[in-house]
């Protein structure tokens, strides 16, 4: 039985991630052999760590999230007596390629780690609660109340891969494109003598003593590519984002194709797919040479070029490391030439925060009223509604946010009901307020 690769999430990968709960602050006083109940000393709990990606160029694929989708922070600590406070909960890093979009749940791009080490914070921890020493003051000298840490929910989410590559090797399949990656740079891609021995796009690094550039393997096209065959043109998105396209061709001798027909269909693949693809610049290379005995196919195919697109076409065998320079110095030359335009426009950098929703909203549900929003949401979950001191503590801090007046405009009257979390209060408008049913 021959095990069968999943494809779908090669590129595209849902995975659930959630931040590590807050601990709990701790409720505590000093104990002393001649003093029964001293000064309150409950350490606070620690923050949950976040779920992090960060984009590395020695990831070029999405392949681990086939097996893995679950990803969770640790927990922080709970606090604990004698001021000690628990410890934060460890980050939980999620290494990416470089060019992993995030999409939110509508399809949209959230963010984009297009740069190596570009990292973001995909799901928060929640925060510690704090334990009853914080909150001693002048009026309360022996609070008997700690903050719950904060929980916080897991979510789902999409993940593309949009590689980032300078250079992009297209051509039918068993042409010989992996053979010029293993040649250019120091990646090692699978090499064999059937068509689709590369499944999904591979990367690799040149690295020249003034200049480096990635290199990515488009792996899969074929004609009807548009309508599904061979691997499809999923992979052609990632050429969006490359500069300059090298198109492998390979001469008649050894196949049943004949690289004049094959440059057309390819390119008319290309064209269908999106039209910018065929405005890029194209360094043609016909492969495969060292198996000719004589250069009656180099003319022909030479002369079809120069005449049909006044092109030349590097004439190379990837196997035998021949042509190679020529075409390296080929590739860096327009690539500088690029970088140099690129240098005269001004460069915009789009950056992406996770934005906390600070605002307070409100809704009205038949008689009630629901609030929301990440601040109200958090010191209701943090309350330790067994404690009395705890809750007239939640009313001071729902004092500051303005939370009567808020309610008062959409129209909520004494005795109605208002909602948050999984928590109801009564309103009770302007003597510090609300009371909990
Ligand atoms: N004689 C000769 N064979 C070559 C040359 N370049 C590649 N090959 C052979 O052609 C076969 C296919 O090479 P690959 O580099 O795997 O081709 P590919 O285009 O990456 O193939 P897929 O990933 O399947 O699309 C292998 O057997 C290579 O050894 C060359 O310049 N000369
Ligand atoms: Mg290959």
């Amino acid at each position: 039985m021959k095990y069968k690769e999943k494809l779908d999430i090669l590129d595209e990968a849902r995975i659930f991630v959630k931040g590590g709960d807050g601990g709990n602050g701790c409720v505590s006083f000093l104990r002393t052999k001649y003093k029964a109940k001293g000064g309150p000393n409950g350490g606070s709990g620690g923050d949950g760590g976040n779920v992090i990606l960060i984009a590395d160029l020695t990831k070029d694929s999405l392949l681990d999230f086939n097996y893995n989708v679950h990803f969770k922070a640790e927990r922080g600590e709970h606090g604990k007596g004698g001021n000690k406070h628990g410890k934060t909960g460890k980050n939980l890093i999620i290494k990416v390629p470089v060019g992993t979009v995030i999409k939110d749940e509508n399809g949209l791009v959230t963010a984009d780690l297009y740069e190596n080490g570009m990292e973001m914070i995909i799901a928060k921890g929640g925060r510690g609660g704090k334990g009853n020493k914080s909150f001693v003051s002048s009026k309360l000298r022996a609070p008997t109340f700690a903050e719950k840490g904060e929980t916080v929910d897991g979510k789902w989410i999409n993940i593309e891969l949009r590689l980032i590559a300078d250079i992009g090797i297209v051509g039918f399949p068993n042409v010989g494109k992996s053979t010029l990656l293993s040649k250019l740079t120091s990646a090692k891609p699978k090499i064999a003598n059937y068509p689709f021995t590369t499944l999904y796009p591979k990367l690799g690094v040149r690295g020249e003593e003034d200049f480096s550039y990635i290199i990515a393997e488009i792996p899969g096209l074929v004609e009807g590519a548009h309508k599904g065959a061979g691997l499809g043109i999923r992979f052609l998105k990632h050429l969006l984002r490359t500069e300059i396209i090298i198109h492998i061709l390979e001469v008649s001798i050894s196949s049943y194709r004949d690289p004049i027909e094959d440059y057309k269909k390819l390119n008319n693949e290309m064209k269908l797919f999106d039209k910018q693809l065929i405005k890029m610049p194209q360094i043609i290379a016909l492969n495969k040479v060292d198996l000719l005995k004589d250069d009656e196919e180099i003319k022909r195919v030479e002369k079809f070029f120069k005449e049909k697109y006044k092109k030349d076409v590097h004439i190379i065998s990837a196997l035998m490391s021949k042509g190679l320079e020529n075409l390296s110095i080929d590739v860096k030359n327009q690539l500088k030439k690029i970088e140099e335009r690129k240098k005269k426009k001004p460069k915009i950098i789009k950056k992406y925060i996770f934005k906390e929703k600070k605002k307070i909203e409100i809704k009205k549900e038949g008689s009630t009223f629901r609030v929301m929003g990440n601040e109200v949401e958090r010191i209701v979950k943090m309350t330790d509604f067994d404690n009395s001191q705890a809750i007239s503590y939640l009313q001071k801090r729902f004092d500051k946010l303005k939370l009567d007046e808020k309610l008062l405009k959409y129209g909520a009257r004494e005795g109605d009901t208002i909602l948050i979390c999984d928590k109801s209060f009564e309103f009770v408008p302007g003597k510090s307020n609300k009371k909990r049913r």
